[in-house]
C-alpha cells in the first residue's frame, strides 16, 4: 500500500513513523487508520526491526478524530468509526514490537487515545495533552474512557475526560500519562536513543516482556503469572542461555 499520511524511516533496525498531515494537525481519519492497519501488519511480520517510534509532523501529535469527517455521521456511522480506531488501535498493542510515542506538540482526543496505544510515550515541552470530548457532546471512541483510567487511575482520567482541560507535558509526566519530558529538540534524540537501548537488548525477551504485559493487563493476576513462567522458561536454552552466558564470560551478548 502506498502511505499518503504516514512517513517512514528506518535506521539500526528502528522505524520511525511520521504521521504527516499537519494542515489537518495530523487529525485521525478513515485514511489514517487504513495505512496504520497495513503498516502494523506488514512490521510484525519482520524480525529485523526491534522497534517502532511514532511522532507527527508540524504543531500536533494529533489533534483528535478528524472532526471534519465526522461531523456528517450518523449514529451507524459514528459506531463502526468508533470501531475501526478501537481495532487499529489495539493492532498497536498487539504489535510484537515495542511502540513508543515521541509526543511532539498538540495530542487530544483520539490523538491522546492513540498515544495510549503505545507502550510508553516521551513527550517534548511544547505537548499538550487532552480529552476535549465533551466539548464537542461527545465521548471518547477509541477506548480512551478504558486505557486513561488503567494508565492515571480513575480521579486523573475523570478530571481530564469531564474537564475537557488540556495539561503539560509535565503535568502529564506527574500523572503517570508520560514517562520523560524533554525539550523539543532532544525529542526525537530521546525517543530513538530508547529504541536503540531496546534493540540492543533480547530480542525474544523483548517481544515476551511486552506480550506478558499486555496479555496480563486482560487477565487475572495468576493467570498472567502462569504466562509469564511459559516464556521465561521458553528462553532458556534459546537467547536466554547466550544472555547468562555473555556474562559470565564478561562479553556482550550476540543475540540471532
Ligand atoms: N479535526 C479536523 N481538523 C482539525 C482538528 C480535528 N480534530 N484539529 C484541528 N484541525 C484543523 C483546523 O480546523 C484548522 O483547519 P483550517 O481552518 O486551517 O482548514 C487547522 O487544523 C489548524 O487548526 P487551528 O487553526 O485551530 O490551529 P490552532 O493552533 O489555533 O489550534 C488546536 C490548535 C489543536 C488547539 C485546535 O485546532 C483545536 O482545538 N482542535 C480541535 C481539538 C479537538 O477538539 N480534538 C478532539 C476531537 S474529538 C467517536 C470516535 C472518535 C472520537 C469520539 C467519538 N465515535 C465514533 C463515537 C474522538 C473524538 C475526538 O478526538
Amino acid at each position: 500500500m502506498t502511505y499518503e499520511i504516514l512517513k517512514t524511516e528506518e535506521a539500526d533496525a528502528v522505524l520511525t513513523v511520521t504521521m504527516d498531515r499537519p494542515k489537518a494537525m495530523n487529525a485521525l481519519n478513515t485514511r489514517f487508520f487504513q495505512e496504520m492497519d497495513d503498516l502494523v501488519a506488514s512490521v510484525g511480520a519482520r524480525s529485523d526491526l526491534r522497534a517502532l517510534v511514532l511522532t507527527g509532523a508540524g504543531k500536533a501529535f494529533v489533534a483528535g478524530a478528524d472532526i471534519a469527517e465526522m461531523v456528517g455521521m450518523d449514529s451507524e456511522a459514528g459506531s463502526k468509526f468508533s470501531a475501526m480506531g478501537q481495532k487499529t488501535f489495539r493492532g498497536l498493542e498487539e504489535c510484537p514490537l515495542p511502540v513508543i510515542a515521541a509526543v511532539n506538540g498538540y495530542v487530544l482526543g483520539g490523538g491522546c487515545e492513540l498515544a495510549m496505544s503505545c507502550d510508553f510515550r516521551v513527550a517534548s515541552t511544547a505537548a499538550k495533552f487532552g480529552q476535549p470530548e465533551v466539548n464537542l457532546g461527545l465521548t471518547p471512541g477509541y477506548a480512551g474512557t478504558q486505557r486513561l483510567a488503567r494508565l492515571v487511575g480513575a480521579g486523573n482520567a475523570l478530571f481530564l475526560l469531564l474537564t475537557g482541560e488540556m495539561i503539560s507535558a509535565e503535568e502529564a509526566l506527574r500523572m503517570g500519562l508520560v514517562q520523560k519530558v524533554v525539550p523539543p529538540e532532544s525529542l526525537m534524540p530521546e525517543a530513538l536513543g530508547l529504541a536503540k537501548k531496546i534493540a540492543s537488548k533480547g530480542p525474544k525477551a523483548v517481544r515476551a516482556v511486552k506480550r506478558l504485559v499486555r496479555q496480563g493487563l486482560l487477565t487475572s493476576f495468576d493467570a498472567g503469572c502462569a504466562l509469564e513462567s511459559m516464556e521465561f522458561g521458553a528462553l532458556f536454552g534459546d537467547e536466554g542461555a547466550e544472555g547468562m552466558k555473555a556474562f559470565l564470560e564478561k562479553r556482550p551478548a550476540k543475540w540471532n
